[in-house]
């Protein structure tokens, strides 16, 4: 196979700064020598390759945008960057760096003591601890704000009990952020350790998208947290605030997997004969790659676009909706046309379109459904609501 070579067909590398494009080179190395050697291998074994995580801590990986606490303070852009090198090799390797940054790191730092953001910040920074992110209950998908967990006062303590459901990292992760309501009825965040009384862990195993990462239930039975764990914010607009830089990352990181695709399609099907022909010179096949190409461009000018708009404070919550909504939806679809341009060698761990065709199907589910961030949208447009 030829070297990889994404599509830049409207020049955005040239948008780029010189920062911004030393950091793709550098993750995109790290990948190509780290990841993509031992990727499919993981995904068919259903194992995390948690031999990654210093790797990822050096680069700087975690927490990119933060500043201070160990963490580089890069740009939006480079962030999103970040997120597609690494989907490229596999949904599951971003997500875990998705969740460890956007959704743990982040609520600490925006909404968490001094103190503890001196405790968890720095060692998170470089992968030394691991968090996830408990918003989704077995009963509370799409509908968070139904949410069963309670977080109830007991001197200078709290007791939570509930259970959350489909946690990324869960099982191997140090601290988990739950989001439960207090008697008020208001949702809090907390700052639970792995060693607190009454926290346990369930790895959700059998699995056919995302196996390379890890999925677990987390059992919150009379589980005591000191107050001082409690986050600075009441309301869903905690857990929401995290989701933003969650699902903007995505929006970038479904392209690195879409491109992965395209990448694999295109060079299949200049090699593959059928018919005495190579299958690219069917017009049938060139309309396939053709739509890939265009949809990733179409994708590449939605990521940057809004990437730059975050870089200087213009954006908002919809605009993001649209991005991961758009981006992961065509993704999927040339996931499958990848795959069925390979034809039977398309379903081996030999070729890569497979397995990111299964693990798109979670991508496409988590963070916002297609279908939640099309009402988001519609909402928008209409000012009318129409979740329930
Ligand atoms: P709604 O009334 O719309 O909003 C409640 C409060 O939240 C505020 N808000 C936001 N704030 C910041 N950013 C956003 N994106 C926000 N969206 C809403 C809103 O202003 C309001 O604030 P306030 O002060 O007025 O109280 O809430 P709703 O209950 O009607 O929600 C509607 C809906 C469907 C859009 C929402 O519930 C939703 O987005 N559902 C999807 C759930 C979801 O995305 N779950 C993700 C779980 S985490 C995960 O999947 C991790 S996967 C691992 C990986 O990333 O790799
Ligand atoms: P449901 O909410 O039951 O939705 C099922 C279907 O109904 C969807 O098609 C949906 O679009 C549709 N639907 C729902 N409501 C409406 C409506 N009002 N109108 C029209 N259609 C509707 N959560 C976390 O908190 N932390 C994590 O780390 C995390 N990691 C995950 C990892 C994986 C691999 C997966 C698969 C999920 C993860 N999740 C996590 C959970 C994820 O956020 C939820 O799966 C997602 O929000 C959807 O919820 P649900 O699965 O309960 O589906």
């Amino acid at each position: 196979m030829n070297t990889y070579t994404p599509p830049d067909f409207y020049n955005l590398d040239a948008l780029l700064t010189d920062e911004e494009k030393l950091i793709r080179s550098s993750v995109r190395q790290y990948v190509t020598e780290n990841i993509m050697p031992i990727i499919a291998d993981c995904h068919e074994q259903g194992v995390f390759p948690k031999q990654i995580i210093p790797g990822l801590g050096a680069l700087g990986v975690f927490g990119s945008t933060l500043k201070g606490y160990n963490c580089p303070g890069l740009s939006y852009t480079a962030y999103g960057l970040i997120m597609q090198e690494i989907e490229r090799a596999d949904s599951g390797i971003r997500s875990f760096v998705s969740v460890q940054g956007g959704l743990c790191m982040y609520p600490i730092y925006k909404y968490a003591s001094e103190t503890l953001k001196k405790k968890f910040l720095p060692k998170m920074s470089t992968g030394e601890l691991i968090g996830c992110f408990g918003l989704t209950e077995p009963d509370f998908g799409s509908n968070p704000g139904g949410l069963l967990t309670k977080a109830t006062k007991d001197g200078s303590d709290y007791i939570l009990n509930g259970t959350k459901m489909w946690i990324t990292n869960g099982c191997i992760a140090d601290l988990a952020i739950i989001w439960a309501k207090t008697e008020d009825g208001k949702i809090s965040g907390f700052i639970v350790e792995k060693d607190f009384s009454g926290f346990k862990t369930q790895e959700i195993k059998k699995k056919y998208s995302l196996r390379a990462s890890i999925t677990s239930e987390l059992i919150l039975d009379n589980c005591r947290v000191p107050s001082t764990h409690k986050l600075e914010v009441s309301g869903l607009k905690g857990p929401f605030s995290c989701l933003n830089l969650a699902r903007y990352g995505i929006s970038w990181g479904s392209l690195g997997a879409a491109m992965a695709c395209y990448h694999e399609a295109l060079e299949y099907s200049k090699t593959r004969i059928q018919f005495n022909k190579p299958l690219a010179s069917f017009q049938l096949v060139q309309s396939k790659l053709v739509y890939m190409f265009t949809e990733i461009t179409k994708g590449q000018l939605l990521a940057y676009h809004l990437g730059k708009g975050m870089d200087g404070g213009q954006w908002s919550p919809q605009q993001i909706s649209m991005a991961k909504m758009n981006n992961v939806s065509k993704a999927l679809k040339i996931a499958r046309m990848a795959r069925d341009i390979l034809g039977a060698n398309g379903i081996t761990y030999e070729y890569q379109c497979g397995r990111h065709m299964q693990n798109l199907e979670s991508v496409n589910t988590y963070e916002g459904t297609e279908d939640i961030h099309k009402l988001i949208l519609g909402q928008h447009i209409t000012d009318i609501p129409s979740f329930f």
